[in-house]
């Protein structure tokens, strides 16, 4: 499969609401967009680095960097058979792997379109739908009450809260004692440490699914000594990166559950690496999300029709963050289930190209 183009674009999407996490505020979701072409196809990705090093330290600036100067030149012009063809390009240059995910599922969704595949159908899933919870940022507790009832309401398998210091049990507890029985979790975006043991322990008592990401994005040893104190699974995001990070967490045992974001880990290969790694050690995996536009959605969506992604995902429907979408096929959750979007192959989706031009600047072009 020849890459005869690439165009890669920097769009600002406004957000509905801000959403709040411990790390900070987002009211704009900024992120690079890559289309691929050849054959008369387009192959489309997102990237999930933030303009800031603010979730993990991969910045917009060093992606459009990475791919404008470096790896693209290098791709287009040049024939891949298959994904994992393209890793060869991306194998000598350390970490980037938000940028390096950016590229391989652009060309994933492009060979797939070549093949008149589905995604899934190429990653190893199958399935019409894929169970889904919300996130909720973080906000007061009554505001909190009111969302989690409305996203009960509509169906959804998981409600998500966002915590941070001082903003963690009396929440959790308001939010146990008015839902008793929904699945329930909470996610610190890194923001504790050994020392609020006291505290993740007092967590302890609402019957929650999972903690997610409680201390150090590159943590895995004190993650170990708060998982041996604690009955609540602890479920890591930000600190893996690699297959290797799952296997070492879970032969550390610092964690039972695992969230997989295919652009915070390289791509696809990586993302079902791990997927299998976590499967043989019997530790569940769920789909996690970045507030990302239709374009990444729809492939988080594809990647969590395999067979290991027993836990909702964080795909909830676009329209909760965004008034109009980059991609013409509404996504929006019916009763917690997101259909797999299937108008076409490869990811599914189409571009609103008019409205992608409106909301972004063009960073580079590359010709063969
Ligand atoms: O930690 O999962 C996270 C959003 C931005 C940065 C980090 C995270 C999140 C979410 C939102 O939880 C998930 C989504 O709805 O896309
Ligand atoms: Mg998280």
């Amino acid at each position: 499969l020849l890459i005869e183009a690439a165009e890669l674009r920097i769009v600002r999407l406004p957000l509905l609401t801000p959403f709040v996490i411990s790390t900070g505020t987002m009211t704009e979701k900024v992120f690079p967009l890559l289309i691929l072409k050849g054959q008369g196809l387009q192959g489309v990705a997102e990237g999930v680095m933030d303009p800031l090093p603010d979730y993990l330290e991969e910045t917009l600036a060093g992606a459009i960097d990475f791919l404008a100067n470096l790896i693209l030149p290098q791709v287009v012009g040049k024939r891949f058979a298959s994904p994992a063809a393209l890793l060869g390009v991306l194998a000598p240059w350390r970490g980037n792997r938000m940028a390096k995910a950016t590229l391989e599922m652009a060309f994933w969704d492009l060979w797939a379109k070549s093949l008149n595949q589905p995604l899934q159908a190429m990653l190893g899933g199958a399935a019409d739908a894929v169970d889904v919870g919300v996130s909720l940022g973080i906000a007061s507790i009554d505001t909190t009450l009111e969302r989690v009832e409305q996203a009960v309401d509509e169906g959804y398998k998981r409600v998500k809260l966002k915590v941070k210091r001082g903003h963690d049990v009396a929440l959790v507890r308001a939010v146990r004692a008015a839902f008793p029985d929904i699945k329930l979790t909470v996610d610190a975006n890194t923001d504790y440490g050994v020392q609020d043991l006291a505290m993740l322990q007092a967590l302890d008592d609402f019957q929650l699914d999972y903690i997610e990401q409680p201390l150090a994005f590159d943590d895995i040893h004190d993650h170990a000594q708060v998982q041996a104190v604690l009955k609540t699974a602890i479920c890591l995001d930000e600190s893996i990166r690699s297959a290797v990070d799952a296997r070492k967490a879970l032969e550390a045992r610092a964690a039972r559950v695992i969230n997989i974001k295919v652009g915070r880990v390289g791509g696809y290969r990586e993302a079902q690496a791990i997927h299998d790694v976590c499967a043989a050690f019997g530790a569940p995996v769920w789909c996690g999300g970045m507030l990302e536009s239709g374009v990444g959605r729809a492939h988080n969506i594809h990647l969590a029709t395999l067979p290991n992604f027993t836990k909702p995902g964080d795909t909830s429907s676009a329209s909760r963050y965004f008034k109009r979408d980059l991609v013409r096929e509404p996504l929006d959750a019916t009763q917690g289930r997101m259909s797999v979007p299937e108008n076409g192959p490869g990811i599914g989706v189409t571009l609103d190209r008019p409205y992608l031009d409106q909301v972004s600047d063009l960073a580079v072009e590359v010709m063969a």
